[in-house]
Order: structure tokens, then sequence, then C-alpha cells
């Protein structure tokens, strides 16, 4: 049922870090800045640790692109950890360097260190530790910036604005973000662009909060909104439990590291309202441009609903937990060797990591929609795909 087929591949402190997206038609611009410029703003933010002032991540496209546009083959891309050079024997791919960098055996509670050690078999937790790492979103974000490239060329946008960090809300919001348009759901999110925590509004609070928690050597979670807009009608289906958009997004937001909720439009909050307070009623206005006539005043659906796109913009909202990693409050654990109890291991970390989790959510969003894009007006060149599509739209205006 898939459009496109994505893989990554990469350990945080190994040699490079390497994504790669098969589906996607031939003849689309596509440029290695087009990737940089996102893989920048994912290392933005206020909260992150000591790693982000060593990597400045670089895509290079290894294949797939010629002359600066698509083959529609497997597009392939690098991106070079530079810390590796600080681990070239601990994370050695050869056997000669065995036993070089002590073992990790004081499991963190909150992570992927325990099980996955139990798991896979291991008595080193850095070899599940290293690709459990939120590094490995870097190839997320850059296959998702191809992504947004390919949906730019139908108007499509996605973005994101965080809405809380810790106890600290964004005020001044309205009483339901999802209900916004597209222009007041930009509006957001250029104003949370030029934030350093990606808020609309607060950053000063938001920034001292987090100051608190570095002061503390603890962490801080938060929440924040990722859209899409102008996404067409029909995107989805209700047919097939594993075809619903929704279900889709749920899990590609879901998936990212430390996400623990995720709600779409109106979310958990419908669950205390009536029916006749949650759904958005119909109006209908004969367009003027080959588009869908019907809409709504309201999105408390978050733009989906059978599974479907419904034309206006889809709106989710997510939780991240704090970062399980505390320097100076480590947590009761278990050695895995000795089986005493001892203090969780410490390796250096972000404070908080909201702001990148919501760019990284923005990828997601954008495979995925991507993704059920090609499904619907898939195409071997970016050409016949805007045929299919435009031939759809004017289809929708008659109806
Ligand atoms: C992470 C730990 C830190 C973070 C890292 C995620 O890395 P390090 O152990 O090298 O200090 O900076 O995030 C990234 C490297 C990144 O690119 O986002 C973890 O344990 O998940």
């Amino acid at each position: 049922m898939s459009g496109i087929k994505i893989i990554t591949a990469g350990e945080s402190h190994g040699q490079a870090l390497v994504g790669v997206v098969e589906g996607l038609p031939s003849n689309l611009p596509l440029s290695q800045e087009d990737i940089d410029k996102e893989l920048k703003r994912r290392q933005m933010g206020y909260g992150r640790g000591g790693r982000m002032k060593i990597e400045s991540d670089k895509a290079e496209i290894l294949s797939g692109v010629r002359w600066g546009k698509t083959l529609g083959s497997p597009i392939s891309i690098k991106i070079t950890n530079k810390d590796w050079a600080n681990w070239s024997q601990g994370m050695s791919v050869s056997s000669e360097d065995e036993g070089s960098i002590e073992a990790v055996t004081r499991p963190r509670p909150g992570h992927a260190d325990l099980t996955g050690a139990a798991k896979y078999g291991f008595k080193d937790i850095r070899n599940i530790l290293e690709r459990a790492s939120a590094r490995e979103t870097t190839t997320r974000v850059a296959v998702g910036a191809v992504c947004k490239r390919f949906l730019s060329e139908f108007d499509i946008f996605t973005g994101s604005f965080v809405t809380s960090i810790g106890s600290v809300k964004t005020s001044s919001l309205p009483d339901s973000p999802y209900s916004l348009d597209n222009g007041g759901l930009i509006e957001l999110f250029k104003m949370a662009e030029d934030s350093p925590v990606r808020a609309p509004h607060d950053t000063q609070i938001m920034v001292s909060a987090i100051d608190e928690a570095i002061e503390a050597g603890d962490t801080l979670g938060g929440t924040f909104i990722v859209f899409s807009t102008n996404v067409p009608v029909g995107l989805g289906s209700h047919i097939q439990w594993d075809r619903k958009l929704d279900g889709r997004l749920a899990q590609a937001i879901m998936s990212i590291q430390a996400v623990k909720g995720v709600e779409i439009g109106m979310g958990f909050n419908a669950a205390a309202l009536h029916g006749s307070q949650v759904m958005d009623e119909i109006y209908y206005t004969k367009p003027k441009t080959p588009q869908f006539g019907f809409y709504r005043k309201t999105n408390n659906a978050g733009g989906i609903e059978g599974g479907m796109s419904n034309g206006m913009p889809i709106v989710l909202s997510a939780a991240m937990k704090p970062i399980p990693t505390l320097r100076k409050k480590p947590l009761k654990s278990v050695d895995l060797l000795t089986k005493s109890p001892i203090e969780a291991a410490y390796e250096r970390s972000d404070t908080c990591a909201v702001p990148s989790c919501s760019i990284i959510a923005e990828s997601m969003m954008a495979i995925v929609i991507a993704d059920a894009f090609l499904d619907k007006f898939g195409g071997d060149a970016i050409d016949e795909i805007k045929t299919n599509y435009y031939n759809y739209m004017k289809y929708l205006s008659g109806i």
C-alpha cells in the first residue's frame, strides 16, 4: 500500500547516519540546501547539550539526483557525525578495537537500555543506546525535507510551534488552536521560528524554566502542535485500518523518541463534550478555482474524518516526556552484571529537546502526507502526478 519506502541507519557516535527514500517521482528539483536548512532547524532550540556544539549537520546526497533533479531512483543521504573523531575506536567496526572503552552496564530508567540489552543479548548497553538515541532523527529530518520539497509542488506546507515547556504553557493562544485557518496557523509558525524555544509567545518564561532545570541537573518535556495546510480532500481511506490517515500520522509522530501522546484536532477534550459540541458542521460555497466547495467553520476533527483528509488543515498535537538522562539526580537502577542496586549511568545529554522534537514531527508528518499523496495521485514523473492531481481537483469542483 505504501507509496514511499524509507530506511534509516546509523549509530549516534558512529561514522555517519544514512537515510534512503524510494518512491518519489523523477524530475523533482532537489538540492542539498533543501535538506541542510531543515537539518539546521532541528539542531537549534534552547536546552540542547554539548553535542550540538560539535555537530553542524550537512547532507551529502549520494544517489537518486542528477543535475538538480530527482531520477526516480532511491535517494540516499549521508550525514557525517563530527563526534566520530572522538569515538573511532569506541565505535569501531573492527574486532581489534573491542574493549577499547568501558562497557555501559547501568541501565537508565526511561531509555531503551534495559529491555534492549536483554532482548538483543548484550552486556554492554552502548550497543542499544547508540541506535536508540534521538540522533537517529537527523535522517528522518533529511528524508522529511525531501518529502517537504515534493509537497511544496502542490502548495502543501507543514509547520509546527511549541505550546508548552514543562508546566509553562504558551499564553494568548486561541482556545481551539486546531480550528485556526491556514493563515492563523502559519502566523503562529512564523512567530515560533523567531523564538529559541519555537513558541509563539512566552519565550522568556520558557527559557527561564529550562535554565532552572539546567541548574537543578534535571530535564523538561513539553507539547507542540504540528500541522499541514492545503492537503487535498481524500488522502487516506476508511476502507482498511492501515490506510487511515489519522492512524498513520499518530504512529509516525508517536515513533519519535520520548513522545508519549498524540492528539488529533480537539483530541482528548472531545471525550467530555456532547456530540453537538464536537462535530464540524458542513457548509458550501461554489468554488471559483478547481477545488472542493464544501468546508467547515471549525476544525475539531483536525482535518481528518473517517481516516481521510477532509480539506481542512491537518492539525495534531503531541506530548514529549522529559529526557530520562539526569545529570544531578541519577535514578535508581540495577547493574546488569553485578545485579546490585546502583545509580543510572549519566552520559552527556540535553536538558530540553522539545523545540527539536517539533521539527522532527514536521518531517514525520511530511513523510506520511507525501506517502498518502502518492497512494492517491501516484506516477513515475512529477508532471504525471500533477496531471492526476489537477484532474482530481477539477472533478472535485464539479461535484
Ligand atoms: C541523545 C544524547 C545526546 C543528544 C542526542 C540525543 O547526544 P550525546 O550523547 O552525543 O551527547 O545530543 O541528540 C543528538 C545527538 C541529536 O543530534 O539530536 C540521546 O541519548 O538520545
